[in-house]
């Protein structure tokens, strides 16, 4: 019923609405509307009464939270189910436990800050309160566990499509996971499963972006390979490096979304739904057989391909340059010694010779 209430005031813009119209619209007493009025300022709503005109919304109060997510958002399946934490351990652990319960395929997980967030190999993922994007989705794709590592590129191109969506910035894929912008990460993806030998039971795509941290907000050890959607965005012009001929660069009006709301929460909000739809129509393609469309835009937006890289494997270190990307995930590079050789992303550690390096 209050979030009834919250939509008819959105829908009003800066129109204000009086307590008896909203009455009758759900047939409650204005006393009633009153109390609901009140419980979502207590959730945090930025809402006016005047004694003459009745109620209004103000600009930039939104919140994150579940309605604000899944209003309107349009998707078949990521963010049919949202669920929001202020603070949660991991977002990837908590979905396996929701996924392990039998929740709904395209449940999201929210959360302001994760404690323990989580990145590949046990490493760990910085996640300050209210600065970054802590999501994760849960997929049941009806494939075989070998059929799955097309998620993780196609993941990949989804988070670069959402944030040129939104913020206009063009980023690029560093092999295999890394969202960079100018040589630093940008954001992270840490794609987790559950299988038997024929049959995947659930996949958990979990994103984190740095949304509004400054340089000193990272750990040192991180700061000079880290950045954030606004400190990327250059003061005031969030769209500067929007690129040309791939659709139109968002308006200036975005540029209250990005900053919008306390903590930027607009611009939070507004990338998580953009995430959320990106994701839905990747996962449509992937069901629909499409997965070499998604190599090919992987490929254009690859800061790896073509480029000089030094990896370790088996205590041996290779030079060579990064010749391609395959389905299964593999990163193909050829080699010094004249020899193609196949990379699977964590068995070899590999020092990128440009920018930013793990
Ligand atoms: C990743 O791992 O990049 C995957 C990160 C996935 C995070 C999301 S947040 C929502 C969901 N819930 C979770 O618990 N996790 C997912 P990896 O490629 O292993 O990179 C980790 C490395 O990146 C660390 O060892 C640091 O060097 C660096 N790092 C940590 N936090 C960072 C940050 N906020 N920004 C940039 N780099 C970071």
């Amino acid at each position: 019923m209050r979030y009834g209430i919250l939509k008819l005031l959105k829908e009003a813009g800066s129109d204000y609405i009086t307590g008896v119209d909203i009455g009758t619209r759900f047939g409650i007493s204005r006393s009633a509307v009153w109390k609901h009025i009140i419980e979502l300022r207590n959730e945090g709503y930025d809402i006016e009464s005047s004694p003459n005109k009745g109620y209004r919304l103000l600009p930039g109060g939104e919140l994150l939270n579940p309605f604000e997510i899944m209003d309107g958002l349009g998707t078949k399946i990521a963010g049919t189910e949202v669920v929001y934490f202020d603070e949660i351990a991991s977002t990837n652990t908590h979905a396996a436990k929701l996924a392990a319960d039998g929740c709904a395929e395209g449940t999201a997980v929210v959360a302001g800050t994760q404690t323990h967030g989580r990145g590949r190999l046990g490493r760990s993922w910085e996640s300050p309160k209210g600065k970054g994007i802590y999501l994760s989705i849960i997929l049941r794709p009806p494939m075989a566990p070998a059929e799955t590592p097309v998620f993780t590129l196609a993941a990949a191109v989804a988070a670069v499509r959402a944030i040129y969506d939104v913020t206009g910035l063009r980023t690029g894929i560093k092999w295999p996971n890394d969202i960079i912008y100018e040589g630093k990460k940008i954001s992270g993806i840490l794609l987790e499963m559950n299988s038997e030998a024929e049959m995947v039971n659930w996949l958990i795509l979990g994103i984190g972006v740095n949304y509004s941290q400054t340089e000193s907000d990272f750990p040192e050890e991180i700061r000079d390979r880290a950045v954030s959607i606004l400190s990327a965005s250059g003061e005031g012009t969030p769209w500067k490096d929007a690129p040309h001929g791939q659709g139109s660069a968002p308006g200036e009006d975005l540029h209250h979304v990005l900053r919008g709301g306390h903590d930027g929460r607009a611009g939070r909000l507004a990338l998580i739904r953009a995430l959320l739809r990106r994701i839905d129509d990747i996962y449509q393609d992937i069901l629909n057989g499409k997965n070499a469309g998604i190599l090919d835009e992987w490929r254009k937006h690859s800061v790896t391909l073509g480029r000089e890289v030094r990896f370790t494997l088996k205590n041996t270190e290779y030079t060579g340059t990064a010749a391609d990307i395959i389905e299964n995930g593999s990163l193909l590079v050829d080699c010094s010694d004249g020899v193609r050789r196949e990379l699977h992303s964590g068995e070899i550690s590999i020092r990128g010779i440009f920018g930013y390096s793990d």
